[in-house]
């Protein structure tokens, strides 16, 4: 018999009976999407739980960014790190804004400042920063840069929801901050996402842009698009968020278990977080590095055979990916780091849907 497939991004689901029951009421209602009640409590519990003033929820993570760029009134260039899923250079493109890759600190995978000060051209509006795999950037140095520049400063957190810089909620800083709630994300609500910001007045924009530009009925104010959450992802995000800290707590076991082994095979390291900072450990990244006997893609296919499908994110890098490889044919000789980290990583399985068992099984392929 074949071993069950393990997939990278298997989705957490909270408790089933609770969901129902918010269907039902949607239901009842007969008030299914445009702001209705759900999405209304949905938007009050994210802000209480990152302690931002305005969560403003959206349809999806990329429309997010989309809207946040725009309501931000980015143009010509924005730095961005190319190590990070193709949405985020695509939300810039997709405005005819030009990406320009950044290079990432091959210690954190982060957008690493000082190459960003070094990209700064008169074009340069902003800078796009991402959390890569939940783990925050040096956000202070990039703040400082941004002010010194006179840039703006927003962040793609869609790795980052539940994380904490410096012991406060990521969410809380630059301009704003864009999450993502795909149903790959730790936390999701279907498809979904939301911005948040502490600026009363960006937040006000990005509302009005999300929904038509309307100002009242049949008054449009403002040229927007659709980016409603609906009101059955809100449930999802209800019922989801009373179970994040039970998604947090088996990730971080999970984490720990794969650690116990891991840190035993020669050629294999598994990505380290601080432990003095909320995280919510949703990504299982491992470096295979030139001691271990497989190159990280003979493990992948390795892992692949026996029915775990890790997954390279992120290579090759956006530089490396269309329309970006004609447009820049020469951004990857100021992408070393980039390069080589997206060549020795391959993220693992992990969240509720991974056991004990399950563990030791990918354990045993990567030791055997
Ligand atoms: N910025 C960053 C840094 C991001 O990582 C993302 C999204 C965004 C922005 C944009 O946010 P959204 O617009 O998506 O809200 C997946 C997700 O679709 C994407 O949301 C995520 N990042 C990215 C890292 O992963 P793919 O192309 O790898 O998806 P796919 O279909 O190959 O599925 C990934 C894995 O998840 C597979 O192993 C299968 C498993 N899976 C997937 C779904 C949908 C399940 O087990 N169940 C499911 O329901 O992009």
């Amino acid at each position: 018999m074949n071993d069950k497939t393990l997939h990278v991004g298997a989705p957490n689901i909270g408790d089933r009976e609770l969901f129902h029951k918010y269907v039902d009421e949607i239901f009842d209602r007969r008030w299914l999407t445009n702001r209705g009640r759900l999405v209304q409590d949905f938007e009050r519990e994210l802000a209480d739980y990152l302690g931002v003033k305005h969560c403003i929820t959206m349809c999806n993570g990329t429309i997010a960014l989309e809207i946040a760029i725009r309501a931000l009134n980015l143009r010509g260039e924005v730095i961005v790190p190319s190590m990070t899923f193709i949405a985020t250079a695509h939300a810039l493109q997709w405005q005819e804004i030009k990406p320009v890759f950044c290079d990432i600190d091959p210690e954190t995978y982060c957008i690493d400042p000082i190459e960003v000060e070094r990209h700064i051209t008169p074009n340069t509006t902003g800078i796009l920063a991402v959390h890569l795999y939940g783990r925050p950037c040096d956000i202070e140095r990039l703040q400082s840069i941004a002010d010194k520049h006179d840039l703006n400063l927003l962040f793609d957190a869609a790795h980052a929801f539940g994380c904490s810089h410096q012991g406060q909620m990521i969410g809380n800083f630059g301009d704003c901050e864009v999450f993502s709630f795909h149903a790959t994300k730790f936390f999701n609500t279907f498809e979904g996402g939301c911005i948040a910001t502490n600026d009363d007045a960006l937040a006000k924009k990005i509302r009005l842009m999300q929904n038509f530009g309307f100002q009242g009925m049949d008054n449009v104010g403002y040229i927007g698009t659709n980016g409603k959450m609906t009101e059955v992802a809100a449930a999802m995000g209800l019922t989801n968020l009373k179970s994040l800290p039970d998604f947090m707590e088996i990730n971080k076991s999970n984490y720990n278990t794969y650690k116990t082994y891991i840190s035993r095979i020669r050629g294999l390291k598994l990505m380290e977080f601080e432990d003095s900072e909320t995280c919510n450990w949703q990504y299982l990244v491992l470096e295979v590095k030139s001691d271990y006997p497989l190159t990280r893609d003979e493990l992948l296919n390795k892992l692949h055979s026996s029915n775990v499908l890790a997954r390279r994110y992120f290579w090759p890098g956006c530089h490396n990916m269309e329309p970006y490889r004609s447009y820049q044919p020469n951004a990857k000789l100021l992408l070393r780091h980039t390069e080589e980290v997206a060549a020795r990583i391959l993220t693992l399985p992990t969240g509720t849907a991974v056991s004990r068992d399950d563990i030791d099984r990918v354990c045993n392929i990567l030791k055997s």
